[in-house]
């Protein structure tokens, strides 16, 4: 059977919305057409309560693909929600849409729509012929509870089948950063394909000397180095083991470095934008962006004109600076610096930034009955900062 692994649309995303929901369509089609199946690692939605157009924009393409004549189909599912499609589309929710325990979650609506079989915390058997593909999905949970999670779970393959392990976590040997990532050889043995989401650049590794493969976002989300690659995902021969890459038409994603050392604020301006005007070509509108290292002589970064610049380019390229200020708050930290090195570069910023706070906590004794990452995602949750302060209140006085 061919599987197609498609991952991290982040429809909705603010930024790039007419990309995020173009290049989700594109993939998708394109899959459709090449694989009897397509398996979806999480991160569908950008956030967790998606707005109605969003929401709308989803079912359109969901819908499209539930219209097309499967070879393969969805013959058995033993999940936490129930199916209501035997169109071979399975999916799990990823970090973005993850809310609190016991709530729904958009991916989970998808598929009481029977736009999408929702294979979260159980799985689905995928049959085509006398084929038989088995998916077992984990969604995103908080990365400390994801060890707990698979032994709760205990994750089997099953005898006769193709067996894929799908989840959405992060993985120590891809960001060596948090003790609470997992470590690769801690997940369940025995598949025959392991399939994440999260990491938002194509990953190709082994795993229980099986492939593990991450197809990385369809959309630009973080500006980093390591997102110029092309986007794109994965079609995987469960006969025979091999895959390939299929791009997909994205937008184009440039990093232009340019150096301010001993410049003045004029200077560093004709420079930035002699950087900018190579990165430019005819036909496109790429997204360029500048990382200016040095201190320049006698100016300030506040006298440089970086809103003119951007400006400048509109209809030509989106320009995005990352401005010489930041250096003095880089200098003497080494997490920053870990950073700057590259060990941190598939993380998103919210990931970074609850890595620190659930180190604060703990660093402080921290002791109340609900878990860091799930304090972390209430209090970043639109409306919960009630439900917050309850739940804090009643683990303070039900133990007194
Ligand atoms: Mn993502």
């Amino acid at each position: 059977m061919k599987i197609a692994i498609v991952s991290d649309f982040h429809l909705g995303y603010d930024r790039f919305r007419e990309d995020a929901f173009k290049q989700a369509e594109q993939a998708l089609e394109a899959a459709a057409s090449e694989a009897d199946a397509i398996i979806i690692p999480g991160d569908v939605f950008d956030t967790r309560v998606p707005r109605p157009d969003v929401l709308a924009e989803a079912i359109n393409i969901f819908r499209n693909l539930s219209k097309k004549e499967w070879r393969a189909k969805v013959t058995e599912v033993k999940a936490a929600s129930r199916a209501y499609t035997s169109v071979p589309v399975v999916a799990i929710p990823g970090t973005h849409e993850r809310r609190a325990q016991g709530v729904e979650n958009p991916v989970n609506l998808l598929g009481l729509a029977g736009l999408l079989v929702d294979v979260s915390d159980g799985y689905a058997v995928i049959e085509k012929g006398s084929e038989k593909v088995m998916v077992f999905g984990i969604g995103g949970v908080s990365e400390e509870r994801f060890l707990e999670t698979i032994k709760k779970l205990d994750p089997k393959p099953m005898s006769g089948h193709f067996s894929i392990f799908m989840f959405h976590q992060s993985a120590y040997e891809l960001l060596p950063f948090s003790d609470d990532f997992i470590h690769l050889d801690q997940l369940p043995k025995g598949f025959d394909l392991y399939v994440n989401g999260h990491i938002h650049n194509r990953v190709e590794k082994k795993v229980h000397g099986k492939n593990f493969l991450i197809p990385g976002s369809t959309v630009l989300t973080q500006l980093k180095d390591g997102e110029q690659e092309e986007k794109g995902f994965f079609i995987f021969d469960t006969n025979s083991e091999a895959y390939s890459f299929r791009k997909i038409k994205s937008r184009r994603f440039t990093v232009a470095k340019v150096n301010a050392e001993g410049k003045t604020a004029g200077e560093l301006e004709a420079e930035i934008r002699k950087a900018v005007d190579s990165a430019l070509k005819p036909g496109e509108v790429p997204i360029i962006r500048v990382e200016i290292s040095g201190a320049m002589k006698k100016s300030r970064s506040i006298d440089v004109d970086f809103h003119g610049i951007m400006k400048g380019y509109q209809g030509k390229a989106i320009v995005e600076i990352a401005k010489p200020g930041m250096e003095a708050i880089e200098a003497n930290n080494t997490d920053i610096d870990a950073l700057r090195k590259g060990s941190l570069e598939n993380m998103s910023v919210k990931d970074y930034g609850l890595g620190i706070f659930v180190e604060k906590l703990r660093g402080n004794k921290y002791e109340l009955g609900i878990g860091p990452t799930e304090l972390f995602d209430l209090l970043s949750e639109d409306g919960s900062k009630d439900k917050v302060i309850k739940k804090a209140l009643e683990e303070l006085f039900s133990s007194a």
